[in-house]
């Protein structure tokens, strides 16, 4: 059997060859650089730590999955193979029969955006290598400094290393969040109703204002990108493609102060796709980029309609038909409904630290930024979710719904601080806050509050589910249309208008997103890939992964609760959501789950209020069940919130 570049070299003399992590990705600006060196620096500077460790596993992980998918690759028949072709042949036709060439889409991306904002603030650090960031970690660098390797997601000390004369600018969101209005406005001019898909980039359908104005797309874009210009001093890079996927994909090509156009034509698109690596592609990133090319053998985008046949004998539906998709240069065409907001987020990333008192101070702010946010939307939350990174890079959520929305910073903080509370002491790296369950309503009163007994968690016994692919959905359905833009920072894979999102290199399903993946490795907060891969059955199966641990390889215990029924329904509710929702479906998700804990509160309650006679009773049925089974560790209750190991333990048994 064939050993992958990385396996062969894993145990030679260099073992840098195999390190490969967010940082020694290249961005745009950084074809030129030494590669070698840059691993090697990386590898040797991070050798031994968490961070590095963290890698092991995530390695590790991926490598079992090649394995395991290269035995399953192994028991196909020939005769199985040609039935699998027949299959992903009709696949392949009716895909094609959807491809859409009428629109006209614009994805638009600042160049090199908090540098850039910061140079305009300060021009004397004009053509000189400098990083938005901190030792800890950068946000970004400019195109002076990624000649030397140094790229957002790294730690500066790593960057010093790659660029002795790099110069650091301390982050300043009020700044970067003022002018992403600034070319928000500029774009709403070309289509008001725009997708902003993070701070810095939009997709644009400028199919009615090139009929109305009776204009080239290449000129419109050439206007729109001065317009840019003449609005903030600042130069941005853009593709133009028949639909979503693509153009993200152009937008990269001529960076920076560059565009792509890749006309409306099929014959042209095959020609683009047929040797795009699959990498560029958003939704692809790095288990799914060595899985398809260790197993499989493919590296382009036309790779993967050759290999269709495999795609349908060993993945599940919504994972063929994304591939084959990719395949085919189809992505998202549609002009997107209105969507109101579901949720919003902001975290931040600082040096692990067990502080208790920095931890309050970053939560004070969090609180009055997220309070602001909903202000400025004349929104209230109901569902609060406080995210931790531990020291050992573990990312854990702990949610809580209230019975009436909140707004204010002291609410937030409130709630948020009781939360943590059940936390502590621990070390962390990173706190994030997202609010959820909005309702418009200025009073915070809730026009519906949703009632549910406990029959609504017991999860119909489907074997038959479909994986829940959340690499490879369309990042369109992550941006929201504005009608009246601001700052959005909801997408947590695209929009770091926060923090430095550290990308796990595992997938890019930014945002987590998809077919049109941006910021495609910078930005994987959770870094789970919950694309199985182990088994036909399994890979039938996705489970949300409440815990999102960062290793990529969750213990069971993990992964209960919802169940995406046939690739779109919710097991506990039957709302439909598609697999392209996945910020939706991570809310919908949290959602269950502050539901659910905040149901067992209430039991707990109702059982402490039972007289004792009854609850002695109880206790010693209960015990009679668990006896030889090992107790769950429980973290310490704080107030009407259960720890979220508490529930996965509660709820495995339950459901
Ligand atoms: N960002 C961040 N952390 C990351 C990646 C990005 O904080 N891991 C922030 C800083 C960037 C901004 O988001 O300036 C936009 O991200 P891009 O990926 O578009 O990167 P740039 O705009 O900096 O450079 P490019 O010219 O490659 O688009
Ligand atoms: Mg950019």
């Amino acid at each position: 059997m064939e050993k992958s570049e990385e396996t062969s070299s894993s145990s030679s003399s260099r073992p840098w060859e195999s390190y490969h992590t967010v940082y020694t990705n290249a961005k745009a600006g950084m074809d030129g650089v030494d590669k070698e060196k840059v691993q090697r620096v990386v590898y040797e500077m991070s050798k031994g730590s968490k961070y590095f460790e963290n890698e092991e596993r995530k390695e590790a992980y991926m490598k079992q999955k090649i394995e395991n998918m290269r035995a399953q690759r192994a028991n196909l028949k020939p005769a199985d193979l040609s039935h699998y072709q027949r299959i992903a042949d009709k696949r392949i036709a009716e895909l094609e029969a959807t491809r859409d060439l009428t629109r006209t889409w614009l994805h638009v991306d600042m160049d090199a955006f908090y540098a850039a904002v910061e140079t305009l603030s300060n021009p004397s650090l004009k053509g000189r290598p400098m990083a938005v960031g901190t030792m800890s970690m950068i946000s970004t660098a400019n195109y002076e400094a990624r000649k030397f390797g140094v790229r957002a997601a790294m730690p500066g000390f790593i960057a010093c290393k790659l660029c002795p004369e790099l110069i650091f600018v301390p982050t300043d969101f009020k700044k970067y969040t003022y002018y992403s209005d600034l070319t928000r406005k500029v774009f709403q001019e070309y289509d008001p109703n725009f997708m902003a898909a993070s701070l810095d980039e939009a997709y644009l359908d400028m199919t009615n204002v090139c009929k109305e104005r009776d204009i080239t797309v290449a000129e419109v874009t050439e206007e729109l990108r001065q317009n840019v210009y003449k609005a903030t001093g600042l130069t941005c890079s853009a593709g133009v493609a028949p639909n979503r996927l693509l153009a993200k994909v152009c937008s990269d090509i001529n960076k920076p102060n560059g565009q792509f156009l890749l006309p409306n034509d099929r014959a042209a698109i095959m020609t683009f796709i047929s040797s795009l690596p699959i990498r560029k592609i958003g939704g692809i990133g790095k288990v799914t980029e060595h899985i398809l090319k260790d197993v499989f053998e493919i590296k382009t985008c036309e790779d993967l309609l050759q290999k269709s046949s495999f795609f349908c004998a060993l993945f599940s539906p919504s994972s063929a038909d994304f591939f084959i998709s990719v395949g085919l240069g189809l992505g998202g065409t549609d002009a997107p409904q209105v969507r109101s907001r579901k949720s919003m987020s902001n975290e931040r990333t600082f040096s692990a630290t067990k502080d208790e008192t920095f931890f309050h101070q970053k939560l004070v702010e969090l609180s009055e930024m997220l309070s602001a946010d909903m202000e400025k939307e004349g929104l209230h939350g109901r569902t609060l979710t406080l995210k931790l990174k531990t020291a050992s890079f573990e990312v854990k959520t702990r949610a809580l719904t209230l019975q009436s929305s909140i707004r204010s910073s002291k609410d937030i903080l409130k709630h948020a601080s009781k939360l943590l509370k059940a936390e502590l002491p621990v070390s962390l790296r990173l706190i994030g806050l997202r609010m959820s369950h909005f309702n418009e309503d200025k009073d915070g009163t809730l026009s519906d509050p949703t009632q549910r007994t406990l029959l609504n968690y017991i999860k119909p016994g489907d074997d038959n589910t479909n994986l829940v692919d959340d690499e490879h959905s369309d990042v369109k359905d992550h941006c929201y249309t504005y009608t009246n833009p601001s700052r959005d920072p909801l997408s947590e894979l695209n929009d770091n208008n926060e923090q430095v999102v550290e990308d796990n290199g595992l997938e890019d399903h930014e945002c987590k997103d998809q077919l049109n993946a941006v910021k495609s490795s910078e930005f994987d907060p959770q870094g789970t890939e919950t694309h199985s891969l182990e088994g036909r059955n399994q890979d039938q199966l996705t489970m949300i992964d409440f815990s999102e641990n960062e290793t990529g390889s969750s213990s069971s215990h993990h992964k209960e609760a919802l169940i995406w029924l046939e690739d779109y329904k919710c097991s506990l509710c039957g709302v439909e959501l598609p697999p392209s929702f996945l910020e939706e479906r991570q809310e919908h998700a949290d959602f269950h789950l502050a539901e659910k804990m905040q149901m067992e509160e209430e039991s707990a309650h109702a059982y402490r209020n039972l007289p004792l006679k009854n609850r002695m009773r109880q206790k010693e049925a209960v015990v009679g069940q668990s006896k030889g089974r090992k107790r769950p560790k429980h973290s310490p209750s704080n107030g009407k919130h259960i720890p979220i190991d508490a529930f996965f333990s509660k709820a495995s048994h339950n459901l």
